[in-house]
């Protein structure tokens, strides 16, 4: 009897000694893991940014009423039909004064193994193809300037171009990308620098695109000359005829931005974003493009929404322009007050430490700056694919020669 009791206790107290060694040893590692997640370089990068103090600026001026906002941006509700003239659909001839317009792309065929160039390669025919199908044929002026990097050599351009759509003006641009920030040379791995696994899977080459298609572009000679360029990525697949010259369209209107979609960002590509964006907008020097109005007004007018408190923003889902598909106002790019945000978003070099990505900055840059329901377009009435598909939410409409305007798409 006595020797079961003892057999019991000793079992008991083993048992309960392995307990609290386990829990402590988690206890720990989970310490540690976390000590490390905010004592990295990018943790606190991130930190700083998250650490302002929004009583700090003057209040914000009051908000728009909710009927004078623009609809929200994710809604899937069929939206008024794109209302299209003559000129605005028939191809222009030499005695039309139409816009300096390009289509851009940027090739990943870069020093790998060739399988895996090949790969992306065959998805950019595609891309070319429906643009020619869908676009290009009926507006044939306007070029396609390809921006790639040195390993696209002329012997892979000669092989390549021989199966695309033989009439599409393509102009090949080389392009070499900058150095990465300096901060970044100091040999530690990305993994100590606190980079997350999304990050480090493509560090540096897709930051690299961040920032050329953010900042880099708009300083190209190519690009200076132009009204608007309207970017498709090598896996953009137009889907349906545009049947309007959407580069005329936006320059008659004096339209800014064009997009085809609006989606969510995910949080952690996207830490201290919407803090920055806050500070930006709330400080009273910063400007937006309409002379005279602040970014405070113009993100007010535009019913921007941005967190308040750092807890709701870590819940919080970015907004982001899906600018696989965009059209940009190259002067508008180029305005000092653009200038201005755009250097300073490059400055935090965020791009790199988080891989801040174009397509959120751009949708919180334009929703300070512009007035999204005169400046910015949405191109709804056409069938887009680029990793899903997106089903149009308007037809396009010509209002010409007839007195009932007739749907073209
Ligand atoms: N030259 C070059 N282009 C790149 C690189 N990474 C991405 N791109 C291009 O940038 C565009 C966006 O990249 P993609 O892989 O489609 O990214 P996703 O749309 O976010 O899935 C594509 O047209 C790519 O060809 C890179 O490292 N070098
Ligand atoms: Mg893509």
């Amino acid at each position: 009897m006595r020797f079961c009791f003892k057999l019991c206790v000793f079992t008991l107290t083993g048992t309960l000694s392995l307990f609290i060694s386990l829990v402590t040893r988690e206890y720990l590692v989970a310490s540690y893991l976390r000590y490390r997640s905010l004592n990295n370089p990018a943790a606190q990068r991130i930190n700083a940014m998250e650490n302002y103090q929004n009583e700090d600026y003057p209040e914000l001026p009051p908000s728009v009423s909710d009927t004078e906002c623009p609809p929200h941006p994710l809604s899937n509700l069929p939206r008024p039909p794109i209302l299209a003239t003559d000129d605005d659909i028939l191809p222009s001839n030499n005695n039309h004064h139409h816009a300096k317009g390009a289509i851009v792309y940027l090739l990943e065929f870069i020093d790998r193994p060739l399988k895996e160039n090949h790969r992306e390669m065959m998805k950019f025919n595609k891309s070319l193809w429906h643009l020619w199908e869908n676009f290009s044929q009926d507006y044939p002026h306007y070029p396609v300037y390809l921006f790639h990097e040195p390993a696209f050599t002329k012997k892979y351009r000669d092989r390549y171009s021989k199966t695309w759509p033989p009439e599409l003006k393509i102009h090949y641009h080389e392009i070499e990308f900058r150095n990465i920030p300096s901060s970044f040379s100091n040999g530690a791995s990305l993994e100590n620098l606190g980079l997350n696994p999304t990050n480090r899977r493509a560090f540096p080459g897709y930051n690299n695109m961040i920032r050329f298609f953010w900042k880099d572009i708009m300083d190209l000679d190519i690009i200076v000359q132009l009204d608007y360029f309207w970017r498709l990525d090598h896996d953009s697949v137009l889907q349906s005829r545009v049947g309007v010259d959407v580069f005329h369209y936006m320059m008659k209107r004096q339209l800014k931005y064009g997009y085809r979609t609006v989606t969510t960002d995910v949080r952690h590509v996207t830490n201290g974003m919407l803090a920055f964006f806050d500070q930006y907008r709330r400080d009273p020097q910063h400007q937006s493009v309409t002379n005279g109005t602040s970014c405070a007004v113009m993100s007010q007018r535009n019913c921007l929404e941005i967190p308040e408190t750092q807890q709701e923003r870590n819940e919080y889902f970015p907004l982001m322009y899906y600018n696989n598909f965009e059209m940009v106002h190259v002067p508008t790019w180029r305005s000092k007050q653009m200038r201005h945000l755009t250097d300073m978003v490059d400055g935090t070099d965020m791009i790199y430490w988080n891989r801040w990505g174009d397509a959120p900055l751009r949708y919180y840059s334009i929703n300070m700056m512009l007035d999204v329901q005169k400046e910015v377009m949405e191109w709804c009435h056409i069938r887009y694919f680029h990793h899903k598909q997106f089903e149009p939410l308007c037809n396009l409409e010509s209002i010409s020669y007839h007195h009932n305007p007739i749907s073209i798409s």
